[in-house]
């Protein structure tokens, strides 16, 4: 095909699959309705995308369906179900539907598959566990099945799944493998099922296959890169030779493939899909490719081969340089006659269509292009691969033309905002001496020893859920709404007043996500009505539209701040979203650095932190858990990336007396990787996901000479399971045993929102009880 795209979401344009899902789940459809959902979605995406512009029958039509995680089903489809799920496999060694969601959802005392990033976005794949008793196997026939749906209904498509070398690189040992043990040391093993299951999608029709290697781009795997590259050799090579197979298409999203192109150029496979959105076109060198700078390849080593230019972004939704894009497919035929243009990765990261926001400015609306107006920009750029140029000269030139509105619509630079990012000078991102703050809170907070506090939400419940709806239908009036969520607030105050916490929350009734909320609040962002997008399996965010000059208009936070202050005297946190995670989740511009932009944010933060401090607050939480989402793959550009993401948070927060003390919070317990970029944030209490590895970060933060605040999460707020009181006794010792006294915090691992109120309260009162007698303990 001469136009493509990597994937499509799938979550479907009202999340048609997520309410499937989740009703099956619920017992209130079978499995065969929810399959007859899936098909229908499957059926409706062939359509559209034929709509679009792509070939019915050449295969340019990825068949890239997933009910939950396209990792598990790779993980399923080779027979590797962790030990404890075993028991759920039929005597054919498959899975049923219900058995594939347990994996991905835990049952009773087992736990579930680990979730974890992929790559640097906001999707959450579930971490395969392999050791030396997998026993691979092909245990599932749904690719092929979904292969001959297509077919039997006048389609053609290309079947798409995770790459064998991917899957092994991004799985983790399983619980008893033997110290040293990689997943990548079974690849032997994995790849006649690969073979098997290649074999058999030509069988049911497929001229292609689509095998998805990311890892390939990644240096942030820990697997040592010439151990990659051979496993990559290896692997194509015994694809590549697999009798009567389907076409191979490697295709490599998020980033450059490096020294990986020149190893999948030297094996049998038929295209390469190469991401020219976050790299460039490589190099042509004469001689050995190997001895020249990364990313170059020898001139006439591709010539057999189809290369497939990622130039529209798959993971961002502007509408962007459609004559920039052309103009490297053009570059990229000096490497090989045969260039076909895709999407840089699937597009299941952007949301289906601009069609669904009515309500959106039709200006702004002129510059983006979500999933479905990508397909479209892609056919075009097919058209004039194969008509030439002057074929799409109009579409191109309107492309052009829609980016010099964008550049110099009103908002979009904003004279007031740049002059005072301008002015900043390096006193703006610095606090001053720890010591001396420590000691103002000290004196200004009276906290005992081992605070008590929580992350900031409390339980979302659902008649929370449905006054906002109401509020936003207009069913009850703004005052009503404010009433209802003011009587909110007093509950958690009294509650946690109750059990004995020492730092109250008001735990944040009137916001609908962290991200979305201040996005609806400042200037320079727009929300969409539809634009959802899948984070992991049917959960679902909308991104808002990052699109100008960032600036506060009036006070967000500080009313209900000060409302709950007035209902307690002990002190109360101040709660807010940090310009890196308010970053990560939103769509943000393309047009300047991000750093910029981050600075931007911080600044209007900086404003509110300000206003919170002068209405009384005390204690002001600037929560980061999207630190580690945005580090680049690339180890030359993570350096670069911590400075300004840090940068960030300084300015955000450095406005403040010393006597106010700056809280944040970190998702994911990956700390080894950034803790010394957490260590520069120079916030005076930290607190962190500790509980799930019963505080194995804990060494990590002794070693750093980590020396201010710090609250190593003792429950694990996932799960609706209460932690005893000596659970979380044990694990309080563990922190008190390598982390000076003084700084130490008691908190759960995250927010309460997911949470019940039944399991928030008995997981509370334990918490309580467990830090009381530690100080008694520790007192005596
Ligand atoms: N907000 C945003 N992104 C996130 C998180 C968040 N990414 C990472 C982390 N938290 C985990 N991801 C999610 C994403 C969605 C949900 C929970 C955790 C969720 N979504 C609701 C759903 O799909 O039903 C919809 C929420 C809504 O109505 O707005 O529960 O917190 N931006
Ligand atoms: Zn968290």
């Amino acid at each position: 095909p001469t136009g493509t795209i990597l994937g499509y979401p799938r979550i479907g344009r009202r999340r048609e699959l997520k309410k499937a899902v989740e009703a099956f789940w619920a017992g209130r459809i079978g499995a065969d309705e929810l399959e007859a959902t899936a098909a229908e979605l499957r059926a409706t995406t062939r359509e559209r995308l034929v709509g679009l512009g792509l070939g019915a029958t050449d295969s340019s039509i990825p068949e890239a369906f997933s009910y939950y995680d396209q990792v598990l089903d790779a993980a399923v489809t080779v027979g590797a179900v962790p030990s404890r799920f075993q028991r759920l496999v039929r005597e054919d060694g498959t899975l049923d539907l219900a058995g594939y969601f347990t994996i991905a959802r835990g049952e009773g005392q087992d736990v579930p598959a680990e979730m974890t990033k992929w790559f640097d976005s906001n999707y959450h794949y579930l971490v395969p566990e392999i050791g030396p008793e997998t026993e691979f196997h092909l245990a599932s026939d749904r690719l092929l099945r979904e292969v001959a749906e297509a077919t039997t209904t006048g389609y053609r498509t290309r079947p798409v799944i995770v790459g064998p070398v991917t899957f092994l690189l991004l799985s983790k040992a399983s619980e008893g493998a033997p110290e040293g043990y990689q997943p990548l040391d079974r690849l032997d093993d994995l790849l006649p099922v690969y073979a098997e299951l290649i074999a058999g999608l030509t069988a049911v029709g497929a001229e292609w296959v689509q095998l998805d290697e990311p890892a390939l781009v990644s240096e942030s795997i820990e697997v040592d890169r010439a151990t990659v590259l051979e496993a990559t050799k290896r692997a194509y090579d015994l694809l590549g030779a697999v009798p009567a197979r389907p076409q191979i298409f490697v295709a490599a999203p998020y980033g450059s493939l490096d020294d990986a192109l020149p190893v999948l150029l030297d094996t049998p496979v038929e295209a390469i899909g190469l991401d020219l959105v976050k790299g460039s076109v490589p190099e042509l060198v004469e001689g050995s490719a190997s001895t020249h700078s990364r990313g170059s390849v020898q001139t006439g080593s591709a010539t057999e081969k189809t290369l497939v230019g990622g130039v529209v972004d798959g993971h961002n939704i502007w509408r962007g340089d459609l004559d920039a894009a052309f103009g490297k497919l053009e570059a990229l035929r000096a490497l090989s006659p045969n260039v076909s243009v895709s999407s840089s990765t699937s597009l299941f990261h952007t949301p289906h269509s601009i069609a669904d926001e009515p309500k959106l400015d039709d200006r702004l609306k002129s510059w983006l292009a979500f999933a479905d107006e990508k397909v479209a920009q892609i056919a075009a750029l097919a058209t004039g691969l194969t008509e030439g140029r002057d074929a799409i000269s109009t579409t191109l030139a309107e492309a052009s033309a829609a980016l010099a509105d964008r550049h110099d619509a009103p908002g979009v630079r904003d004279g007031a905002v740049r002059a005072r990012a301008a002015a900043l000078t390096d006193a703006d991102f610095s606090r001053g001496d720890y010591t001396e703050r420590l000691e103002a809170q000290e004196a200004a907070l009276g906290l005992p020893f081992l605070p008590t506090t929580t992350i900031g939400s409390f339980p979302q419940t659902g008649d929370i859920r449905k006054a906002r709806a109401a509020n936003a239908r207009g069913e009850i009036s703004e005052n009503e709404y404010i009433d209802f969520l003011k009587a909110e607030i007093k509950n958690v105050v009294d509650l946690q007043e109750e059990i004995g916490i020492d730092v109250i929350v008001h735990g944040e009734p009137e916001r609908n996500d962290m991200v979305q909320y201040f996005a609806e609040h400042l200037d320079g962002f727009a929300v969409t009505e539809n634009g959802w997008v899948q984070s992991y399996g049917s959960r679902c965010t909308r991104p808002s539209l990052l699109w100008g000059d960032v600036a506060r208009e009036a006070p967000i936070t500080v009313e209900w701040s000060a409302y709950t202050q007035s209902l307690t005297p002990k002190p109360v946190k101040g709660m807010l979203t940090g310009p890196v995670t308010i970053l990560a989740w939103s769509f943000v511009r393309d047009d300047q650095p991000l750093a910029d932009t981050a600075n931007q944010v911080a600044l209007a933060l900086r404003d509110e932190i300000a206003d919170l401090e002068a209405a009384g607050i005390g204690v002001i939480q600037v929560d980061e858990p999207a630190l580690r989402e945005l580090l680049p793959l690339k180890k030359a550009d993570q350096p670069a990336y911590l400075d300004w993401s840090v940068g960030s948070f300084r300015l955000a927060t450095a406005g403040v007396e010393p006597r106010t003390q700056i809280h944040t919070h970190l998702c994911y317990s990956e700390f080894g990787v950034v803790i010394d970029a957490i260590n520069r944030l120079d916030a005076d209490v930290t607190s962190i996901e500790a509980a799930r590895s019963k505080m194995e970060v804990v060494p990590d933060i002794k070693t750093s000479g980590f020396g201010r605040g710090i609250g190593p999460g003792v429950y694990d707020i996932h799960s609706p399971r209460v932690p005893s009181v000596e659970e979380v006794t044990e694990l309080i010792e563990i922190a008190l045993g390598s982390i000076p006294n003084r700084q130490v915090w008691v908190n759960p691992d995250c927010g309460l929102k997911t949470r019940g109120y039944t399991e928030t309260v008995d997981s509370l009162r334990n918490v309580v009880a467990a830090t009381k007698a530690v100080r008694e303990r520790v007192g005596a």
